[in-house]
């Protein structure tokens, strides 16, 4: 029998727009602006717009590529703290407008937008809250008038945007003076015009995972204490120059546990806020002609997408185009490398030959629901079960890759605990032991040849429910 207060947890659900965003995975940041042009990381607001020159910028190749390594989305630096724009936005002068770029009538915002949408895939925008270069910045509501003004352009101008990404850094305005962001207007807005998008890191619907080199916890729970929301602890940490006073705070995104069972068990407040993890292709985020030989290799960004995408969060990888406005050959190389990687290793499906059969089965709910890959159907054991046995056997021996396994998070998360077993010759051996499953968990086995494979699931909050269960079939490696 499974605890009452399973119950109050498993009431915690995604919006709708957390789901879409969940489904989208793997995506690309692109961080260009000035500083491409400088070689630097953070710019100053002192830029001259005259030096965004970029002779062949083409964000259909930018797109073309990020679909090659099989990405959804892009989200585009519309605006980094140095305040320049890549857009013409009409409240500032510090704008692309003002650049060299197509003789000021270029707008890389719409460029871009519109290379996504030809190509299919999702479009989102950064707009960096701290702006070094506006006279208002640090004025309160001047400053937050105009901030809003430039939101709306970008969230009316361009289509459909699937995320805000809002980063935390906050420093000094041109007067010296910090700005107090009013979070809850900026919020407003977005909802006003764009309500399907997420409002990411600095926002109420997708939380950084505390980190911006690739790590992800060995759980990472998408129910957390609302007190955990980093657009709360950012802001707050931002605006103090007293850093002990931030950790003492007892929910930090970068905390080894925000979810478990003992951490929820005294919360009041939860909610549903699930991980992303970003992270860059090479060591900056921006290009330098210096990290060209510095892009990370394909077995470092296939892990990061195993942990993250097969670890319950989103995988956003960064990809600085060039001065020249194009992704450098050995971001192209790699990012299709990793495409060839990722269709290989989830290309044949081995249930589809399988038998499946569940210990206890509440009716109507059916383990053979978990064989396709979608939301409208599940398996659940009968009810008051918080476990679960699953055995998938085949006639033959089988050469065993990753297996997936996917919660109905319509429902909330609830596995915490499960393991993985293959039949050996003198009985069942445990090939490996997991925590969360939660929207998607990818258990990566190295060619396992085996013809019974067992999932136990161990501990759930309340019933589990699982809507996807795929066991792929290994790839062999060439020499
Ligand atoms: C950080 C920024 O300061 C970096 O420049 C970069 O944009 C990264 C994604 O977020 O906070």
């Amino acid at each position: 029998m499974y605890l009452k207060n399973d119950e109050r947890l498993v009431q915690i659900t995604p919006h709708k727009r957390q789901i879409a965003h969940q489904s989208t995975e793997f995506y690309s940041f692109v961080h260009f602006t000035v500083n491409t042009f400088t070689d630097r990381e953070w710019g100053d607001g002192k830029e001259s717009p005259k030096i965004l020159s970029p002779e062949r910028l083409d964000a259909e190749q930018w797109v073309r590529a990020v679909k090659s390594a099989g990405m959804k989305g892009l989200i585009l630096t519309c605006k980094h703290h140095d305040g320049f724009c890549l857009w013409p936005s009409k409240y500032t002068k510090h704008t692309v407008e003002y650049s060299p770029y197509k003789q000021g009538k270029g707008d890389i915002v719409k460029e871009t937008a519109d290379a996504c949408k030809k190509h299919g895939i999702k479009f989102g925008v950064y707009l960096s809250p701290w702006d070094m270069n506006n006279e208002l910045y640090g004025r309160g509501k001047e400053y937050d008038d105009f901030f809003i003004n430039q939101l709306t352009e970008l969230l009316t101008n361009y289509g459909e945007i699937f995320s805000v990404w809002f980063d935390g850094a906050c420093g000094e305005g041109p007067n010296g003076k910090k700005q107090y962001y009013d979070w809850e207007r900026y919020y407003a807005r977005i909802r006003e015009l764009q309500p399907d998008a997420c409002i990411s890191v600095c926002g109420p619907d997708i939380r950084w995972c505390g980190n911006e080199a690739g790590h992800t916890r060995k759980a990472e729970w998408s129910v957390v204490p609302e007190r955990a929301k980093d657009s709360e602890i950012i802001a707050e940490k931002s605006q103090q120059t007293d850093d002990a006073e931030f950790r003492q705070r007892k929910v930090d995104a970068r905390d080894s546990d925000l979810g478990s069972r003992e951490i929820l068990e005294n919360e009041n407040a939860l909610i549903w806020y699930p991980a992303e993890v970003n992270t860059s292709i090479r060591p900056g985020w921006f290009w330098h002609e210096s990290e060209n030989d510095k892009v990370r290799s394909l077995d470092e960004l296939i892990n990061i997408y195993y942990n993250s995408v097969g670890g319950n969060a989103t995988f956003l990888l960064n990809i600085p185009p060039t001065k020249d406005g194009l992704f450098h050959e050995n971001d192209v190389k790699r990012l299709s490398e990793i495409g060839e990687y990722l269709d290989k290793a989830f290309k044949e499906n081995l249930t589809a030959t399988a038998t499946l059969t569940a210990d206890s089965t509440e009716e109507g709910f059916d383990i053979d629901n978990a064989l396709s890959d979608n939301y409208d159907s599940y398996y659940t054991p009968e009810k008051g079960k918080n476990n679960a046995e699953i055995i998938i056997s085949w006639q033959e021996n089988q050469n065993i890759g990753n297996i997936v396994l996917k919660e109905n998070i319509l429902n909330s998360q609830r596995v915490e605990e499960f393991s993985v077993d293959i039949m050996e010759e003198d009985g069942w051996k445990e090939v490996y032991k997991g925590t969360v499953i939660g929207y998607k968990r990818i258990v990566p086995l190295k060619n396992i040849t085996a013809s019974r494979i067992r999932i136990r699931i161990k501990d759930s909050r309340c019933e589990p429910q699982l809507s996807f269960i795929a066991v792929y079939k290994a790839v062999q490696e060439e020499n």
